[in-house]
């Protein structure tokens, strides 16, 4: 493991408010950048907005605001909501920022003077929402964008062009010489297959049929096109070509420091493909990996605002809390893969895993400690063979939990816990503490007691980076002190006797389906 650790999320673009998808790749990337804190790893976690570009000119202009108005009251509404819903992000990014602007500027300028772009025509089919140009064979027959299937029209205008030839067979030995430069791994492929093999042309990198942009210095008619400028937040963010680089030297540059991009399968071209093209004409590093998340529809139909079935994640956090929210986002779908959203699967995920399982055990444990010994959690004696396979089991899920996560299979490694969770349960079921008490086993009872709450106390640590709240409200149950909350105590058995153990709440009520798929609909517009 490397010892620094630069999580990106994409730059979302404010021209509609943050939807479920957005909140998804958000918390994704918060759980890895807490997870990494939480191993002691120095981490640094960006997000934030894509303001220019031609769609959000016209947006600005139909609801007759200037795009820096328009742009504004969204952004501060994207940031908002990463507040309500836990974001720990260390900055996040405006790329109509005075700190962006000017680096999109040099890095044109740099790329210019390097031979790497150059002024020519460009003719081809153009999609507006999506903001760009695609060839023949990408629109097909029937004229339509490969990404958003909308109409696209005959588009022709001077730009410059970025030459992707000259930087192609470095790029192809990044991605043979890492395997993991694009995850999952099965990415590549639908990389290789449908932009490089068939040919990459020359990225047009600039536009001049529309002024919301930043400009090109040498050339103020041209607006840098919107990739080249969003993409560069990546670095621009770190203070790269400004007066204090030592964040973009120590995140970027220090090859002790992990990259990755977390971004969605409609943007990963850009990112696997322009992005490393880029820096390397930059003389950059280029990131360890692309990690590619799969894109979430609602009940089966994809999201969007003309159809009406956009599911907002702040009405969810205020019925269910923050930590159910950020818990069905992160378990239910395989990190990677594309998931259907709908309100039965999110009631039965929180009833499932936070009520019945994780709750219920807490619940159980604290109830038995106080009812057997006074709120006191008991200390340690010989152990029985039932206690000692649990031991071992906490061991091994630490160990599968770590490798799982600094894979980057967050939802694999949150299911090792629940696992373990489980077979909490079932240790209650087998051990019988009822039968113990009653016939006055008091320290096979103590033992048992002891590992139900080291069990729970060391899943609440690996949990700790998806379920923020509910951790410390777990903590203050069992009186953790703060010096033992942390990772560097995680291996030690049991050290919690003398803890005094209080019966709260329980922390996540069971949830009655009918009733929550009825409000979720009613929220999804
Ligand atoms: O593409 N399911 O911004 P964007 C899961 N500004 N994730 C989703 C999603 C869904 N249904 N919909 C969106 C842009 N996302 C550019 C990015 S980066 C230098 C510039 C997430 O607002 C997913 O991560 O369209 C996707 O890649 C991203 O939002 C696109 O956000």
């Amino acid at each position: 493991m490397k010892n620094k650790f630069y999580i990106t999320t994409p730059i979302y673009y404010p021209s509609a408010d943050a939807h479920i998808g957005h909140a998804y790749c958000t918390v994704m990337c918060d759980i890895l950048a807490r997870y990494k804190r939480l191993r002691g790893v120095e981490t640094y976690f960006l997000t934030g907005t894509d303001e220019h570009g031609e769609k959000i000119q016209k947006k600005a202009l139909e609801k007759g605001v200037t795009p820096q108005q328009y742009v504004d009251e969204i952004a501060a509404k994207f940031q908002a909501l990463w507040k309500a819903m836990r974001i720990s992000n260390d900055d996040f990014i405006r790329t109509t920022q005075e700190r962006h602007i000017k680096v999109v500027q040099d890095v044109f300028s740099k790329l210019y003077k390097n031979d790497d772009i150059y002024l020519g025509q460009y003719e081809g089919w153009y999609c507006t929402p999506c903001e760009s140009f695609w060839t023949d064979t990408q629109v097909g027959e029937e004229h339509l964008c490969p990404d958003c299937h909308r109409p696209v029209h005959r588009a022709s205008e001077e730009s410059y062009f970025f030459k992707t030839q000259k930087y192609l067979p470095a790029l192809l030995k990044i991605m043979d010489e890492n395997p993991k430069f694009i995850l999952p791994i099965n990415r590549k492929n639908e990389m290789m297959n449908t932009f490089i093999k068939p040919g990459l042309e020359d990225l047009c990198v600039s536009r001049t049929s529309f002024d919301w942009g930043i400009q090109i210095r040498e050339n103020p008619r041209h607006i840098i096109y919107v990739w080249m400028d969003a993409l560069t937040n990546y670095i621009s963010a770190l203070g790269y070509d400004s007066d204090d680089e030592s964040k973009f030297k120590k995140f970027w540059q220090d090859p002790d420091c992990e990259i990755v991009h977390v971004v969605g399968a409609d943007i990963s071209r850009f990112h696997v493909i322009y992005w490393p093209m880029f820096l390397m004409g930059l003389g950059l590093r280029t990131p360890d990996r692309v990690f590619v998340h799969g894109l979430l529809d609602l009940n089966g139909e994809k999201m969007s605002k003309s159809r009406g079935n956009v599911v907002s994640p702040l009405p969810l956090i205020e019925r269910y809390g923050v930590d159910a929210v950020r818990w069905f986002l992160a378990r239910e779908f395989a990190f990677g893969s594309d998931g259907r959203f709908s309100p039965e699967l999110f009631a039965e995920r929180t009833n499932v895993d936070l009520a019945n399982n994780y709750g219920n055990l807490i619940n159980r444990t604290t109830s038995m400690i106080s009812k057997y010994f006074e709120g006191k959690i008991p200390a340690l004696s010989k152990l029985s063979e039932k206690d000692e396979a649990m031991k071992e089991l906490t061991e091994k899920t630490i160990k599968s939990y770590e490798l799982l996560m600094d894979d980057l299979k967050v939802s694999e490694g949150l299911t090792a816990v629940t696992d373990l969770l489980n077979a909490a349960n079932k240790y209650i079921e087998e051990t019988q503490p009822w039968v113990l008490s009653k016939e006055g086993k008091v320290e096979e009872l103590g033992n048992v007691m002891a590992i139900l709450a080291n069990t729970i106390i060391v899943a609440t640590k690996l949990l700790s980076p998806v379920l923020v709240e509910s951790a410390e409200k777990v903590y203050a149950l069992f009186g953790v002190k703060k010096e033992l909350q942390g990772y560097d105590s995680i291996h030690e058995f049991c050290p919690f006797s003398g803890n005094e153990v209080s019966k709260g709440q329980p922390l996540f009520p069971r949830l009655d389906v009918a009733v929550e798929t009825e409000f979720i609909n009613s929220i999804s517009k």
